[in-house]
């Protein structure tokens, strides 16, 4: 394990989730008031909380300002190509079953040049947990718009604003077969932990949306000052509905956040499938794989 170094000159106390955090890597990139540090730190806690080995973990990130979480996490993790953290993801996974994957990453990762990695993955109910974290914008590269744009919103490439019409993203990973669909936003410290918690139990595709500030690019563009601000929008027009038809929670600009647990069901998992399938046309002459021997923590956190 690294020796934690202080985060800042004279800093004494410890933060409780520096054993999840490769301190050599902090201070990190992200800007004053975003919002990526409060969602890690709300995954940090529930994997801190799941009960689950943290030798278990595999942590998957795409390339973006939410991508750089792979670098920070003091878990087993990979900072893969820009949309391809799904499919590195279901390597991991079919490479060794027992493995709790987990990708975290950006909505243009996710959603834009990964989308059809993520509608297949769900399409198959994966036994993957996937966090979106959502900005509404391509942040690392200067604010372009996306597929999650909300219409009339500002960006570097939408000066006048987007008239695109932009995915509903709970909608869209529900109809293509996820088994666990919620959305919070990075205010909803306490709900999002619990539902990380969850989706980390559930067995199949797990999807979390968070809407999350960009204080630099999206915020600036459209002149809604600071995280700060971003975080009391979310705080006076969210409205929790749970078990919802996914239809009905689009995003409108500035418009009332439908946020909660919209989707759970049971379904049979994508390896699960290929077992059944192959034990009952195969017979005796097939023989399951279960992925390698046991493996032992060994990690040093890099
Ligand atoms: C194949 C490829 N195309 C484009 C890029 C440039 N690029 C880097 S990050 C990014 C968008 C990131 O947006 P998002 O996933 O929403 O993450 P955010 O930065 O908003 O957290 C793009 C287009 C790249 N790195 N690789
Ligand atoms: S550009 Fe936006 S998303 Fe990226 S670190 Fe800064 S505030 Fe966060």
């Amino acid at each position: 394990m690294n020796v934690p170094q202080p985060a800042f000159p004279g800093q004494t106390e410890e933060h409780p989730l520096e054993p999840y955090l490769r301190m050599d890597r902090i201070p990190h990139i992200w800007c004053s008031t975003c919002g990526l540090g409060t969602v890690l730190n709300a995954f940090l806690t529930a994997v801190r909380d799941s009960g689950i080995p943290r030798q278990d973990f595999a942590v998957v990130s795409g390339i973006g300002c939410t991508g750089r979480a792979a670098g920070y996490v003091a878990l087993d993790s990979f900072h893969t190509t820009h949309g391809r953290a799904i499919p590195f993801a279901i390597g991991l996974k079919l490479g060794n079953p027992k493995l709790k994957v987990v990708v975290f990453s950006g909505d243009g990762d996710l959603i834009a040049i990964g989308g059809n990695h993520l509608i297949h993955a769900a399409r198959r109910n994966m036994d993957l947990t996937v966090i979106c974290v959502n900005n509404f914008n391509y942040a690392m590269t200067g604010g372009q718009f996306g597929p999650t744009t909300p219409v009339n919103a500002k960006l570097t490439t939408a000066p006048y604003g987007n008239y695109e019409h932009p995915f509903n993203v709970p909608f869209l990973v529900d109809s293509c077969g996820a088994t666990y669909v919620a959305r919070w936003t990075a205010l909803h410290v306490r709900q999002l932990h619990a539902a990380i918690k969850e989706a980390l139990h559930h067995k199949g595709f797990s999807f979390i949306e968070v809407i999350s500030p960009c204080p630099t690019v999206y915020a600036r563009r459209n002149r809604l000052g600071t995280g700060l601000d971003l975080m009391r929008y979310y705080r006076d027009n969210s409205v929790t509905k749970n078990n919802i038809d996914t239809r009905a929670c689009a995003i409108g600009f500035q418009e009332k956040l439908i946020v909660g647990r919209f989707v759970v069901r049971e379904k049979t998992t994508y390896l699960d499938m290929m077992n059944q399938y192959l034990r009952e046309t195969l017979g005796d002459r097939f023989v399951p794989y279960s992925g390698p021997a046991d493996h032992q923590e060994t990690t040093d956190g890099d």
